[in-house]
């Protein structure tokens, strides 16, 4: 595990001054997506993909994407339209987590905007788990 808290804070805050919450740019997600940058997939289905987080905080370390981001920059950003979507992202979250035998628990989080620490706006779900983990985050 590496990256203290502190750095997902200031990528967090450098995402913000960027205006990336607003930005019609391509994600890294996207590209990840496209296959132009490299990740370690370990799911994918037409809707979702999810892959092994590269700054994990946790044993076992995974993200849970909309394949096509369709607005969906950040969860605060949803709309009934997405209801469907959210649904398979949260099911395929315990889906991919049972391939991973994460049969003793595990933690789903969405971090949403500067103040929820999210640095990438293109919708994920954090999925943490492989250890026994603390509560509550910072
Ligand atoms: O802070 P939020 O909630 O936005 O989470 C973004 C997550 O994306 C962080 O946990 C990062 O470690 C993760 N991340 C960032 C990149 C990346 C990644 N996970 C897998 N592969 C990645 N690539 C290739 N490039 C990144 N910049």
């Amino acid at each position: 595990m590496s990256a203290a808290p502190h750095d997902e804070v200031l990528a967090a805050q450098e995402a913000h001054l960027k205006g990336l919450a607003d930005s019609e740019e391509r994600t890294i997600f996207d590209k990840i997506v496209s296959k132009e940058i490299p990740a370690t997939v370990i799911y994918e289905d037409s809707l979702a993909l999810a892959f092994r987080d590269i700054n994990p905080q946790a044993k076992t370390h995974f993200l849970v994407i909309p394949k096509i981001r369709a607005g969906l920059t950040r969860l605060s950003k949803s709309t009934e339209d997405h209801k469907a979507l959210l649904g398979h992202l949260m099911y395929t979250a315990a889906l991919v987590a049972k391939q991973e035998k994460l049969d003793a628990g595990y933690r789903v989080v969405v971090n949403d905007g500067v103040e929820g620490c999210q640095s990438v706006y293109h919708l994920h779900l954090h999925v943490l788990g492989g250890q026994q983990l603390s509560w509550p985050p910072g």
